[in-house]
């Protein structure tokens, strides 16, 4: 008997024994997620435009760390039809992936549509309607279209309008099937990593300046792309369109007030940037965010705010842009207040001052920035629940990082936690969350990791040409989770045995 047999079956013989755990409701959705860039491949196929990552990655091959590139990733643009045997196999109830933009409209613009790239994603969509999969669309995942780079990316306040005339082409060419939009994938990683830190394309480093020029733009591309939808496709078409935010929970280090304060800081000022303006009643970035950041300025001697302002207009047309919250969480950190004085570099860590650490008693992954901390998601959707008044929340990314391995423990046990946890968000304290979603369906090019580190549910052989894919231990664990719709209780213990 294969090994993941073996698994299965001790996971259902165990499920007579505590066949009475909570239950997650009728309608809850389970689904997996991918990104173009991160599995499609195809980086030139059939006029494609060249994007972000294509230009880093040809360009800096060593800014990667194993030296890869997404140009074959898992060759999802061929083998799109295994990926839905997967998707079946599995029984998600929804795939979410993302779009790329270049694929359908090769100059960023909208001034050309590759009929090519509309069939590709056509072919998918329709093949995952055939086997009962709802998609679940995301818009932009990281891959901007190089041209749109050229003239300053998104810290240039016209994408906004750029970006709308692209999601109107998508609701266009795909709203009759599509139901699920979002626009988004983590702003805070499109504006910090990308403009910010220099960690991702287009690794700009313009930290306290850049990233709230980026973050601007984003929030009114979003809004945008909320109202057309609103305007000229709900009526027909009757989807959802959301935005999707990563947040960490920030645990307070210690019981004094200070550190209370800045953990609280920290949610505002990373994960509220965003969700203070489309989910809050008043809209606008949080108080707290504009005061600091206001006062820093004028202390470092700026004419005004580095945090751009919005107009009233602005304020209102972003405020309410959404159907539902997309959130993805990984892990949690410690936080504890910091000073920092104020003539050090201009940096939106400068604006936060909190100190983040991990607590070495936490589970470890094979990311550092990963540790299994499963209250840390109970905590952050109570936090969601009372800040935002309980909106429909969708869990758009979890999961674990290891090195690849078929008997992937670690990953079961990260999911058990985290879905533990989440039913007692759910059924103990009322927490709106509608879906949930494990990054990834596969192993694929995790950004500037390479393919060093592996989040599937399944196994992709990169050195392969084929990219055969091959169930994982998790797979048959998740499975086992989406058709009983519970969680076991003590999984190490069967495995044991
Ligand atoms: C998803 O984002 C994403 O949507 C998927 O595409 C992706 O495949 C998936 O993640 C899995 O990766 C140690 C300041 C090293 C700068 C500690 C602070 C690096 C850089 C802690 C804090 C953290 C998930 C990178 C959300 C960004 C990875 C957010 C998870 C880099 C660190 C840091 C650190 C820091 N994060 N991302 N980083």
């Amino acid at each position: 008997m294969e090994m993941s047999h073996l698994i299965s079956l001790l996971i259902l013989l165990s499920f007579e024994t505590f066949g009475d755990s909570l239950r997650f409701p009728k309608n809850f959705k389970f689904g997996v997620a991918t990104a173009s860039y991160q599995i499609e491949g195809g980086w030139n196929a059939s006029g494609k435009g060249e994007n972000i990552w294509d230009r880093l990655t040809h360009e800096h091959p060593d800014w990667v760390k194993d030296h890869q590139n997404g140009d074959v990733a898992c060759d999802s643009y061929h083998l799109w039809k295994q990926d839905v045997e997967m998707l079946k196999y599995l029984n998600v109830t929804f795939y979410r992936f993302s779009l790329s933009w270049s694929r359908i409209l090769p100059s960023g613009f909208s001034n050309y549509i590759n009929p090519d790239g509309v069939r590709y994603y056509n072919d998918l969509i329709n093949e995952l309607l055939k086997n009962g999969i709802e998609p679940m669309v995301t818009l932009y995942h990281w891959d901007l279209p190089q041209p749109l780079q050229e003239v300053g990316g998104w810290p240039n306040p016209l994408l906004a309008k750029y970006f709308e005339d692209y999601a109107k082409i998508a609701f266009e060419l795909f709203g009759d099937r599509v139901k699920t939009w979002i626009t988004f994938n983590e702003p805070p990683e499109v504006c910090e990593s990308g403009y910010a830190e220099g960690a991702n394309a287009p690794c700009y480093k313009s930290s306290g300046i850049g990233d709230y020029m980026c973050g601007k733009t984003l929030l009114l591309a979003h809004a945008r792309a909320y109202h057309i939808y609103d305007k000229l496709y709900r009526p027909k078409q009757k989807g959802k369109v959301g935005i999707t935010i990563d947040a960490i929970w920030a645990e307070p280090k210690t019981n004094r007030i200070k550190d209370i304060k800045a953990a609280e800081r920290q949610m505002q000022m990373d994960l509220g940037w965003w969700a203070h303006p489309i989910f809050s009643k008043s809209g606008d970035y949080p108080e707290i965010m504009k005061n600091r950041i206001g006062n820093l300025s004028k202390a470092e001697n700026f004419s005004s705010s580095r945090l751009p302002q919005f107009t009233e207009n602005e304020i209102r047309f972003i405020q309410g842009s959404f159907d539902f919250f997309g959130l993805n969480h990984y892990s949690s950190w410690l936080v504890s207040d910091l000073k920092i004085p104020v003539n050090a570099p201009v940096s939106h860590w400068k604006d936060v001052s909190v100190l983040m650490q991990q607590d070495p008693k936490w589970k470890p992954s094979a990311a550092t920035w990963l540790k299994v901390v499963p209250w840390g998601l109970r905590k952050l959707l109570n936090w969601i629940k009372k800040e935002y008044n309980n909106p429909p929340v969708y869990i758009t990314e979890n999961g674990f990082a290891d090195f690849g391995e078929l008997n992937d423990f670690g990953r079961l046990d990260y999911l058990k936690g985290y879905l533990n946890a989440l039913l007692k968000a759910i059924l103990l304290d009322g927490c709106n969350v509608k879906a949930y979603t494990c990054w990834s369906l596969m192993d694929n090019m995790e950004w500037r990791d390479g393919y060093t580190l592996k989040f599937g549910l399944y196994y992709v052989n990169f050195t392969n040409p084929k990219r055969t894919r091959t169930e994982k231990a998790s797979a048959e664990f998740y499975k086992t989770i989406i058709e009983t719709r519970t969680i076991l209780e003590d999984l190490e213990q069967v495995i044991v045995l």
